[in-house]
């Protein structure tokens, strides 16, 4: 059985490297993704089929062709982009919305922690207002695709969430 996971966020989020990081335990040179990507990931026996799609403008419009027995999606915010957290955020919420996603667990990746003066979680889970969030399970873990750090954790919320059920 493989659990179908959307990695979505704005361009530039770090999503194409979280994935890679994913599968192949590197940071890779990345591109602005057009379409998306997918790889799948194998943790404990569990497998991941995970898309990572394109975050420019232009391509938001298409997330929803990917909704269709998504099992978890994730948000991943450039930690350091304060300017476009409310872009972000209206993006979410148009998400949980959707019929295909009623069921999804919600996992938010506070990407480019690394960075000196981004914000923290406890900052971006009130932009977000997580905690207004009760129709989903959700949970936002810091992260910094470069270097891998809080990966892992993310990857564990979600096997977590998977022995609930
Ligand atoms: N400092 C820092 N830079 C990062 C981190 N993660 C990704 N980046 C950089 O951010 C830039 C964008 O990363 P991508 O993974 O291509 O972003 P994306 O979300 O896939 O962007 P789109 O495909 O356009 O939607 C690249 O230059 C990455 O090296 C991080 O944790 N810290
Ligand atoms: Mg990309």
């Amino acid at each position: 059985m493989e659990h179908k996971v959307i990695i979505v966020g704005l361009d530039n989020a770090g999503k194409t490297t979280i994935l890679y990081q994913f599968s192949m335990n590197e940071v890779v040179h990345t591109s602005p993704t057009i379409g998306s990507n997918v790889e799948e990931i194998v943790v404990n026996n569990t497998h991941f089929l995970m898309w990572d799609i394109g975050g420019q403008e232009s391509l938001r419009s298409s997330w929803n062709t990917y909704y269709t027995n998504t099992e978890f999606v994730i948000v991943v915010v450039d930690s350091t982009d304060r300017e476009r957290i409310s872009v972000t955020k209206e993006e979410l919420y148009r998400m949980l919305a959707h019929e295909d996603l009623k069921k999804a667990g919600l996992l938010i990746f506070a990407n480019k922690q690394d960075v000196k003066g981004c914000m923290s979680v406890a900052e971006i889970s009130q932009s977000l207002q997580l905690t207004s969030v009760k129709d989903h399970q959700w949970h936002i873990q810091a992260c910094c695709a470069l270097t891998g750090e809080g990966l892992c954790q993310g990857l564990e919320w979600m096997m977590s969430r998977l022995r609930v059920r």
